[in-house]
């Protein structure tokens, strides 16, 4: 049977315990109080200015937020929606959330009205965070979102409040700067973040004050060794587990600085932010990596000697793309696998102890166990469905009850990853055992596309599976079986694209990929089987095994 343990870490966990006060205020306490934590690097398009937080700094403006919300009638377990940019706002209010036993429920930034009516109800939110140069996106669905008391807004230059909305910032102003944050158990709530499946609505994951910390003291702690004197930079917005740890409890846990950008992410400017701010630890995503490495001469243009490690997650880091990096920038990327339910990384290569391609070894204080589709454990050599154990793992799916009886096995997490243990006690990533696509960092579910494009007069038959680019980073790819009187071109392709475009798929959702063919594989009740497709993708990009 495949199983293994990570080294024994000691965590000390208190009974009870304000998780924004360990990762914050504990900081002035041990003397870090004119530290800088947090350096923005601003944005003029949305009139966001540069700006530097010390640990002093951020402990009153979260103290204030939290207060802005107590006045306003918000307090403990009540959710919190926010739609945030990359700001010192979004740490104020998440932080000064917890800090009153409220609930920050952090979502993507991108989403469309509908989306955020979904997440306003099914959290039943009584108050939304949300960036001015947003909130167009919620006024049509305001008078739908039926628990909601309060928008508040938080402002920019070029980005005021309406007359009907609360300014975060005037509220802060006008709120003591001094709080007591409050202590509830270990294993109370503490914040939600939203999950996607391949069919269904997006799943409430409800994490628990104790579930940040484990985080930190197992990966940040034992495989980066996050210090004082690091600078972290996470391409990935705060609103993913991985950028939020990365620009958040990794770094303050240990009194590190956070860099945050709130604009479009783009590898020069990630460049220039590696070179004025000395990053020492760049976290980002396979598809950023390969983008970065596009910039011609960056390691003569740039001064890059600030970093000592780099650290993929989201997706497995095609082993050239390793290559190519540390060749370019003599700097190690790490590559981990994470999830929003596991809070962090729990499978992570470190330094010194690297397989390319390979997800690594297990992260202190985890375990890992490779089952069968009937949960029995599959014997050494054979590619099995991953489970961990650890104690970062949220404590279930808010109001779906169902899917939380499958994944959250007792003390196990079902992952829904397909995974081989080599001989080295490397652990590879070989797909998933659903069939949600991964691309630049987001999921696509099959069905969504699958039924737009089958209502496209030329398409007969299709399936949407898991693609990968020359680079073998993930890619939504279509195979199309024609209707009579079609016949597969170029023109055609660019029509299917633009036909999804306009009936309002996202571009990440548009296939980059057709494949025309004469049949699907079927199950003899007609089921398309798109893992035999996904298994075809996969032996094409990596080749047999
Ligand atoms: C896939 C990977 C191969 C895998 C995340 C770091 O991505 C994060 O969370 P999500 O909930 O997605 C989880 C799923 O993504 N995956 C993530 N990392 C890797 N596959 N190699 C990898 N290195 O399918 C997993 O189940 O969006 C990443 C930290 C926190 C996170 N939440």
């Amino acid at each position: 049977m495949v199983y293994e343990k990570g080294e024994d870490v000691e965590i000390q966990i208190p009974e009870r315990m304000n998780i924004a006060e360990i990762l914050i205020d504990e900081n002035v306490r041990k003397g870090r109080g004119e530290k800088v934590a947090v350096r923005c690097c601003g944005d003029a398009s949305l009139g966001i200015d540069k700006s530097e937080i010390t640990y002093h700094e951020l402990m009153l403006k979260t103290n204030s937020a939290g207060n802005s919300f107590r006045k306003v009638g918000l307090g403990v377990d009540d959710r919190i929606l926010m739609i945030a940019l990359d700001t010192p706002e979004f740490l104020y209010a998440f932080f000064g959330a917890i800090k009153i036993g409220a609930v920050p429920v952090p979502v993507n930034t991108m989403l469309s009205s509908d989306e955020y009516l979904y997440y306003l109800n099914d959290s039943r939110a009584k108050a939304v965070v949300i960036h001015a140069n947003l909130t167009e996106k919620i006024s049509p669905i305001l008078d739908r979102a039926k628990f909601l008391k309060h928008v508040i807004v938080i402002e920019t230059e070029k980005f005021s409040a309406s007359k009907d909305q609360l300014s975060m910032q005037s509220l802060m102003d006008d709120s003591s700067e001094e709080l007591e944050p409050l202590k509830l158990s270990k294993d109370a709530m503490a914040f939600w973040l939203y999950s996607s499946g391949t069919t269904g609505l997006p799943k409430g994951v409800v994490h628990l004050q104790h579930d940040m910390l484990y985080s930190a003291d197992t990966y940040y702690r034992h495989v980066l060794n996050v210090s004082e004197r690091d600078v972290c930079y996470s391409v990935s917005k705060l609103f993913f587990a991985y950028g939020l740890g990365n620009s958040t409890y990794g770094a303050f846990r240990f009194g590190a600085e956070s860099v945050l950008d709130p604009g479009v992410p783009d590898p020069e400017k990630s460049f220039r932010i590696i070179e004025d701010y000395r990053v020492s630890i760049l976290f980002t995503v396979p598809a950023f990596y390969n983008r970065m490495l596009g910039v011609e001469n960056a390691e003569e243009k740039f001064d890059t000697s600030s970093l000592r490690v780099c650290v993929n997650a989201g997706e497995a880091l095609p082993a050239v793309t390793y290559q190519k990096w540390k060749e370019r920038f003599g700097v190690d990327i790490l590559d981990g696998i994470g999830t929003t339910e596991l809070t962090h990384i729990f499978i992570s290569n470190r330094p010194g102890r690297i397989k390319p391609g390979s997800s690594g070894v297990p992260v202190p204080g985890y375990e890992l166990r490779l089952v069968d589709e009937d949960g029995k454990d599959v014997p050494v050599g054979k590619p099995g469905k991953l489970l961990v154990k650890g104690d970062s793992i949220a404590a279930f799916y808010w109001e779906k009850h169902e899917k939380t009886k499958k994944t959250f096995l007792g003390e196990w997490f079902d992952t829904g990853d397909m995974y081989i243990r080599d001989e080295d006690g490397f652990w590879t990533h070989v797909g998933r055992a659903d069939d949600l696509i991964r691309t630049r960092g987001l999921w696509v579910s099959p069905v969504e596309v699958e039924s737009a494009l089958l209502k496209h007069p030329a398409v007969e038959l299709c399936a949407v599976v898991q693609g990968y680019d020359e680079n073998r980073v993930g890619i939504v790819k279509a195979f199309v079986v024609l209707a009579q009187g079609f016949s597969p071109s170029k023109e055609l392709e660019d029509d299917l694209k633009n036909f999804l475009r306009e009936a309002g798929l996202k571009g990440y959702k548009i296939p980059e990929s057709f494949e025309f063919v004469s049949e699907l594989p079927m199950t003899a009740t007609g089921k398309i089987q798109r893992y035999k497709l996904r298994l075809l993708e996969r032996e094409r990009a990596f080749g047999s095994k």
